[in-house]
């Protein structure tokens, strides 16, 4: 379902509309305010969400949205940061800092085809035809590239203009040497050891929730052949990626490079209060999406993921829920 705070939000709505049409996706729009018609939100979560399995949220301005949808339901929200005001700033903001217990997968600003493409991903985990059809998309992106390359050059037309050529370096041969249990099925990347506190929280979370997880710790700028040749070994044997990065995040856009399933990104606070990671996290080209947390939000990336595997399995939504309900408890003091 893609909810829309406004009519005037369907420009960015469309994107994801098209997405549907051509990935044959059925989907529900509706238009819902949080603020101006709370009442009219509800009803639509609780009442009209029965065989929805993911909700897209578009808002823009105090976009509170998506947080308020997450906190009616156990399905995955996705959330569209709208520019209105501020470039879409204050409305991405509001869409990550998501509280505890309500985390909500924030694409880039204006970035609804990615959204779109996020819901194909986490609908394919149990869709193998889905699965299928994505990782041919993915191939049709090298051919739409060379294409536009092609194009360009002959726009140039530059007299200065050379080909450089092409001269065949040997790959060395990279054993990854990293095994994976064989029941894992979330697999959690962190870049380096100074963010193993958001690890442990998103594995402690996953735990609780009964989601068999394990961590790799491995450098995608210092061991970028490492990284590549171990996500193209297991990539058909997990679920799901959650990837905790700092800094400029290049681990996420890696993963995201080679992978046709969810990537949940954690973008954690090292500098600059943490905004050169959220924003090198979120604003991914389209095709391409990282479900993007709050800053060092360990717990809500495994909250999603609960929510994701919620969708098809009743165990996990069971531990979700009683999740939520000690949650809930430890808030209102009963
Ligand atoms: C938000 O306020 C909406 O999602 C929209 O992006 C923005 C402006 O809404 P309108 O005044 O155009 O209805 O709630």
């Amino acid at each position: 379902m893609i909810l829309l705070g406004s009519a005037s939000d369907y420009k960015v709505a469309q994107k994801a509309v098209n997405v549907f049409e051509e990935m044959n996706i059925n989907y529900d729009l509706r238009v819902a305010s949080a603020h101006r018609t709370s009442e009219r939100l509800k009803e639509i979560i609780k009442n009209e969400t029965e065989g929805v399995e993911v909700i897209i949220t578009i808002a823009g301005l105090a976009a509170h949205l998506p947080g308020v949808t997450a906190s009616l339901t156990t399905k995955p929200v996705i959330a569209v940061p709208v520019d209105v005001k501020l470039g879409g700033i204050d409305s991405l903001l509001s869409s990550t800092e998501m509280q505890l217990g309500t985390p909500v997968a924030t694409m880039g600003i204006d970035r609804g085809d990615n959204a779109a493409w996020l819901a194909c991903q986490i609908i394919a985990c149990n869709d193998e035809n889905l699965k299928n059809v994505l990782k041919e998309k993915r191939f049709a992106y090298n051919a739409k590239i060379q294409k536009s390359e092609e194009e360009l050059i002959e726009k140039i037309a530059g007299k200065n203009y050379r080909r450089t050529e092409r001269s065949v370096v040997e790959a060395e041969e990279v054993n990854s040497s990293l095994k994976l249990n064989p029941d894992t099925k979330v697999l959690i990347i962190s870049g380096n050891y100074s963010n193993m506190e958001v690890v442990r929280r998103i594995i402690q979370t996953l735990d609780t929730l009964k989601i068999k997880s394990e961590y790799k710790v491995i450098s995608a700028t210092r061991s970028p052949e490492k990284l590549e040749s171990f996500i193209k070994d297991i990539d058909d044997d997990v679920d799901m990626y959650v990837a905790v990065s700092s800094l400029s995040t290049i681990l996420t856009g890696v993963i995201v490079s080679h992978t046709t399933k969810p990537v949940i990104g954690v973008p954690c606070t090292t500098r600059l209060f943490g905004i050169d990671s959220l924003l090198s996290m979120i604003e991914m080209p389209p095709g391409v999406p990282t479900a993007t947390m709050g800053l060092d939000a360990g717990e809500n990336a495994a909250l999603f993921v609960g929510r994701i595997f919620a969708i098809y399995d009743e165990n996990i939504r069971n531990e979700l829920v009683k999740f939520m309900k000690t949650l809930h408890r430890n808030v209102y003091y009963d």
